[in-house]
């Protein structure tokens, strides 16, 4: 027993000076030490040697079982000190040397400023709601008091799907949508802002392009009036894109309101002096606006004798142009990154 015992350390510690990876070392503790080693069979059976040797037997055994254990464990050892160093030297950083530059995203400048008329708006107690961009043409025109063939109508060149289907030419859809769903036919204040489509392609025209919506009814004793309009409109495009921007209320003609107004804004590319951009006028259109007509209420299931209000409708770019000084909203839509990145800057300045 004792030279078998004997041969068994002197094969386990020639095989673990020959081990060359890890998975061989784990091999050898199973052979060795593992439950079915021949050392464990050995103490299994120590029962059955007489008194006298079972305690040299077994110490023998013990004295084996650790000598390879500290050996395999000194292998062990040996074996992951000579990974690390390898992975050290593969992975070696080099701290001179210059780091590649992270590329930081930007938010598109026309969410910015759709973000900021959100929150203007929801500190002056408004609504934010949401429309849908392919609308029915009874919500895009027949509602807001433009029935088919309408002349009107032709003031918006449009997208249609179908002929009942079409892409909204305009946030007012979300006018008519605002008072169908109000039920009990409550005061409403509300804002939305969306993308809108129209045939149209310049400088300060774009086929795609983003509009804010605005509608406030109240009942009529409260009298929301042409001057408190005014007032919304000019704290809106001041806090847009400067306080010290004239505004200029033209008399138009929208079949949604009466009286109608389209608000101009100094050119910020001439300062009024006239140029390309403004077609020599000095002033550029930012927004349609007026006192919501008795129709459309009445369309839309409020009582005109009982409920007046105004609305008005903002093109979001425009107020980009403005704000960053873009000369083409076309640059909006290109999806140059050397473009979108600057505004983060410009917003600090
Ligand atoms: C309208 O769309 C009316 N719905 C506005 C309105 C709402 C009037 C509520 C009264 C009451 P208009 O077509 O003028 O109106 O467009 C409003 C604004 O959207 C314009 O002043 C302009 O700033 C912007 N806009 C219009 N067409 C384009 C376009 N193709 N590209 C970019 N902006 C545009």
């Amino acid at each position: 027993m004792k030279e078998k015992i004997e041969n068994l350390r002197n094969e386990a510690k020639e095989k673990i000076s020959e081990i060359k990876n890890m998975q061989e070392l784990q091999d050898l503790k199973v052979k060795y030490l593992g439950k079915k080693s021949e050392l464990t069979a050995m103490l299994k059976s120590l029962g059955t040697l007489g008194a006298e040797e079972r305690p040299k037997v077994g110490s023998l055994v013990n004295d084996v079982r650790r000598e390879i254990e500290n050996k395999l464990e000194e292998a062990e050892k040996h074996f992951k000190e000579q990974a690390l160093a390898q992975k050290l030297e593969k992975e070696k950083i080099d701290i001179t040397a210059p780091s590649t530059k992270i590329k930081r995203g930007s938010k598109h400048p026309i969410n910015r400023i759709i973000e900021d008329i959100q929150d203007l708006f929801v500190s002056m107690g408004y609504d934010v709601v949401a429309g849908p961009e392919l609308e029915t043409d009874e919500y895009c025109f027949e509602r807001l008091n433009l029935p088919k063939g309408h002349p009107a109508r032709d003031m918006q060149d449009s997208f249609y799907i179908t002929n009942e289907y079409l892409l909204r030419t305009q946030t007012s859809s979300v006018q008519a949508r605002t008072m169908i769903a109000n039920e009990d036919k409550s005061p409403i204040r509300m804002i939305c802002t969306g993308k809108t489509y129209r045939r149209e392609d310049d400088a300060t025209h774009s086929h795609q392009f983003n509009q804010v919506e605005g509608l406030v009814i109240d009942k009529k004793e409260l009298n929301v009036s042409l001057a408190d309009l005014k007032g919304t409109l000019e704290v809106f495009v001041h806090k847009m894109i400067g306080a010290n921007l004239d505004l200029r209320f033209r008399p138009s003609y929208f079949p949604f309101t009466e009286p109608s107004y389209e608000v101009d804004v100094t050119c910020f590319k001439c300062q009024g002096k006239g140029c390309p951009l403004c077609k020599k006028t000095g002033w550029i259109e930012l927004l349609g606006a007026g006192m919501v007509h008795p129709n459309v209420l009445k369309m839309n299931g409020y009582d005109p004798e009982k409920y007046s209000g105004f609305a008005f409708g903002t093109g979001i770019d425009r107020l980009a142009m403005f704000r960053y000084g873009i000369t083409d909203m076309r640059y909006l839509y290109t999806n140059d990154i050397r473009f979108l990145s600057q505004f983060d800057r410009k917003d600090e300045e």
